[in-house]
């Protein structure tokens, strides 16, 4: 067996939390990841017969969430109450790597949470979220949770409606109608943690890669860890230059038609033409 801790897919986490963390976007235990890995690849550094021990999934109704569709399946997933800040240093503390058990209603350790931890809280919302979006896009793997500090401070000072939230982060940066071309989902406030969460954001996830949980934080997800970093960032920079210029006289800005030539330029074709004003 080689060492997991040398795996290509523990070294991604960890260099993705650690970033998460030094851009500030997850303080203390918040934000959460989860990365559906391949078996086999999985089988080269464990055996996968070996169960450390079951864990029950928590905080759900079991009569709302059905992760049956992804019994069997393998994911590193960052702890509860575990702290970004340490998931380099200690990810055998830190992370875990669970399989979802026959019916969903369990999972099963494989490796991690050596001090008897659990997956993140937001494991139900994680898993319906990978349902969903493995339903638009076979070739998902990736769900992260964070609270980056410039779209939080967005959600207080802007319009919560999607096409209006969507269209000022589009004018923000030119690259952004190209990165995020399906625009950004928003839910209202609600309690995270809770099945309703789960499914409200998994629902948005079925046409969104990006879905803010208002005044919270935000959900992406992407085929890598690579692209679904790169989503929250794009919209964190967006936030950034909205929040760093909402107070001020604008002067300038990039037009629809300006979005409408970029679209065309890099063949943009599946985009939310309801969210621009042009045809
Ligand atoms: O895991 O961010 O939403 C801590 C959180 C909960
Ligand atoms: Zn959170």
């Amino acid at each position: 067996m080689k060492d997991i801790l040398q795996a290509k897919f523990m070294s991604e986490m960890c260099d993705t939390a650690a970033n998460m963390y030094r851009l500030g976007w997850d303080e203390r235990n918040g934000g959460n990841i989860s990365y559906m890995l391949d078996g086999g690849e999985v089988a080269k550094y464990l055996d996968l017969e070996r169960v450390v021990r079951t864990i029950p999934v928590m905080g759900v109704n079991k009569e709302d969430v059905d992760l049956s569709p992804l019994e069997g399946k393998i994911f590193l997933v960052t702890g509860t109450g575990k702290y970004f800040k340490n998931v380099k240093s200690d990810p055998e503390t830190n992370l875990g790597i669970v399989r979802i058990g026959s019916g969903g209603e369990q999972v099963e350790l494989l490796w991690g949470f050596k001090d008897g931890g659990r997956p993140t809280s937001e494991f139900p919302a994680h898993m319906m979220s990978h349902i969903a979006r493995l339903g638009v896009d076979p070739e998902n793997r990736v769900v992260m949770h964070s609270h980056p500090t410039y779209t939080l401070a967005m959600n207080f000072v802007h319009s919560l409606d999607e096409k209006s939230f969507t269209h000022s982060l589009w004018e923000m940066c030119t690259e952004c109608i190209v990165v995020f071309p399906e625009g950004v989902g928003v839910l209202p406030w609600m309690l995270c943690g809770t099945s309703e969460i789960g499914r409200a954001t998994a629902e948005k996830m079925k046409s969104f890669r990006l879905v803010v949980w208002a005044m919270h934080g935000i959900y992406g997800a992407g085929k890598t860890l690579d692209e679904t970093f790169g989503l929250i960032e794009t919209v964190e920079k967006a936030a950034q230059i909205y929040m760093l210029t909402a107070h001020l006289p604008r002067k300038n800005t990039i037009k629809d038609e300006d979005m409408l030539k970029l679209l065309q330029l890099f063949k943009v074709e599946n985009y939310r033409k309801d969210f621009l004003d042009v045809k």
